[in-house]
């Protein structure tokens, strides 16, 4: 499968976020934006997640970001997930007017979610709205339990927080009260969500969260 890959120009000013946020509104697509750093778990993540939305007949489109290169991409292909890959050229976010170029690659009256992963990155993603309807911020176990404290904005911003690699709890003397204590602090609405995504431990409630957010056909 070719895919199909578009650099980001850093040369513009429009800040396109409300206007792509309608477009998807009118073509019923629920917008995700999954965010935080380099080896957080995103691509494990979604590629777990597609599986199981799959299975409840729910049809997801990707968007690659990363700085260069194309093996996230790959991944989606090779599971025969509808993608494209964004390539930055060394930007470390992605902004609103890429994904207005990009979207056109996708058919969205066959997709019902869209979903983006964001360059690795646990600081600037999180200034740039790219048109989307939740912010997920993922923060893996072995990072540590002062992440929260330390980077405020992103988990200010985000509607939910997912600790990934929570099957590595006991490894990492991780304390999860001190996060989801610091991260209601800042963001009491909130929603937090522990993740295996090696073996989908925990995904159902994501699941079931992201259900009321998605956009009826009729
Ligand atoms: N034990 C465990 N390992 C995981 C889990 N999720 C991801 N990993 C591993 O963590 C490593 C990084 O995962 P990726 O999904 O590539 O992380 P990423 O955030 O997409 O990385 P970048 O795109 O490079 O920023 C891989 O070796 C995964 O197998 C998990 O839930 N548990
Ligand atoms: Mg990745
Ligand atoms: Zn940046």
């Amino acid at each position: 499968m070719d895919i199909k890959v578009v650099r980001q120009i850093m040369e513009w000013n429009e800040n396109c976020h409300e206007e792509l946020q309608q477009h998807f509104n009118d073509k019923k697509i629920l917008m995700i934006n999954i965010m935080g750093s380099p080896g957080a778990g995103k691509t494990t993540f979604i590629l777990k997640l597609i599986e199981e939305l799959k299975s409840e007949n729910l049809r997801v489109g990707v968007i690659e970001g990363d700085i260069a290169g194309k093996i996230d991409a790959e991944k989606m292909a090779e599971k025969g997930i509808p993608v494209v890959q964004l390539n930055t050229d060394g930007a470390c976010h992605i902004e609103a007017q890429s994904i207005k170029n990009i979207v056109p690659e996708f058919d969205l009256d066959d997709l019902d979610i869209l979903i983006v992963e964001n360059i690795g990155n646990l600081v600037c993603p999180a200034e740039f709205d790219i048109g989307e309807h939740l912010k997920v911020a993922l923060l893996s176990i072995p990072e540590g339990d002062d992440k929260v404290e330390k980077y405020p904005l992103m988990f200010t911003r985000s509607n939910a927080l997912v600790l990934t690699k929570y099957d590595m709890k006991d490894y990492f003397g991780f304390d999860e009260e001190r996060v989801i204590k610091n991260c209601k602090a800042m963001n009491r609405e909130a929603e937090i969500f522990k993740v295996n995504s090696l073996k989908g431990d925990g995904l159902k409630d994501f699941i079931c969260w992201i259900k009321g957010f998605i956009i009826k056909s009729n």
